[in-house]
């Protein structure tokens, strides 16, 4: 439903976009490095940190005036591989402001953790947003789209340089995604019907993505025991959102999760 609700909203500002923009954006030069080789890498468990807000199963996570920036700088200065920014705002409180926030920040500082665009894509204009805000990736919610769909972001976001994150849940949504040659896959832990989240769901599926592709375990990450389980199955890296939000001390916390 919030997928629909999401195509209702954005109906008023879909437009066609051009390859020629894509293009543009994408070559536009950003200090920001790839996400996917900030995820790649063999020495440690890679932690793609999340600002967000509040969220349809937890609810309040933290003020609605929260200002993204602080909370970026925190998860910087804790060693965060990347940064999750969630732009949506009717359920998570997000906004793309945030995402542009956050890149000028990190630009000015020259710190090269490059961020994901983290809401529910469902046309390319969303991706040119993202690359024009300094996103290094976006999110692409597999059961929640046609194969059309996922083909028109998965070409937008090529073409603009974008990584892809393909969020998986379940066995058939792996085979979807495996049709879209990914390079990274996500398993999201939480059950999105019941809100409920179990790392038995990232230990049954990250084993069965192919060599060579990223593996993300996401959600319901809360202490370095549910880290050590996402890794032990075969993660290359978490997303955590609600813990590191609510963390006295999040540079500790991280650091454990590494
Ligand atoms: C983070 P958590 O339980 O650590 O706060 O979860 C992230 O995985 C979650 O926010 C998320 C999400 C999504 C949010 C995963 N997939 C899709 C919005 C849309």
């Amino acid at each position: 439903e919030i997928m629909a609700a999401k195509r209702q909203a954005l109906a008023g500002s879909i437009r066609p976009v051009r390859n020629q923009e894509l293009e543009r954006l994408g070559q536009m030069q950003r200090q920001g490095g790839s996400f996917l080789k900030a995820l790649a890498r063999k020495d440690r468990l890679s932690v793609i940190a999340e600002i967000k807000r509040k969220s349809p199963s937890a609810g309040e996570i933290a003020s609605a005036t929260l200002d993204a920036v602080e909370q970026a700088r925190e998860y910087v200065n804790a060693e965060a591989d990347c940064l999750s920014i969630l732009t949506d705002t009717d359920y998570f409180g997000g906004k793309l402001q945030d995402l542009w926030d956050v890149v000028e920040f990190l630009e000015c500082h020259q710190r090269k953790t490059p961020c994901l665009r983290k809401d529910f894509m469902v046309h390319p204009v969303q991706v040119a947003e993202a690359a024009e805000a300094g996103a290094r990736c976006i999110l692409i919610i597999v059961r929640a789209l046609e194969n059309d769909e996922i083909k028109a972001l998965r070409d937008a976001a090529d073409i603009a340089g974008l990584d892809i994150l393909y969020e998986i849940h379940e066995e058939r949504e792996l085979e979807k995604a495996l049709r879209f040659d990914p390079k990274i896959i996500g398993v999201n832990n939480r059950d999105l019907k019941r809100f409920k989240t179990d790392l038995v769901v990232s230990e049954a599926l990250i084993p069965q993505i192919p060599n060579g592709i990223i593996k993300v375990s996401e959600s319901g990450i809360f202490d370095p025991e549910d880290a050590t389980r996402a890794r032990e199955c075969g993660a290359d890296a978490i997303l955590v959102g609600e813990a590191l939000m609510k963390a006295e001390d999040p540079e500790a916390l991280m650091e454990a999760f590494h």
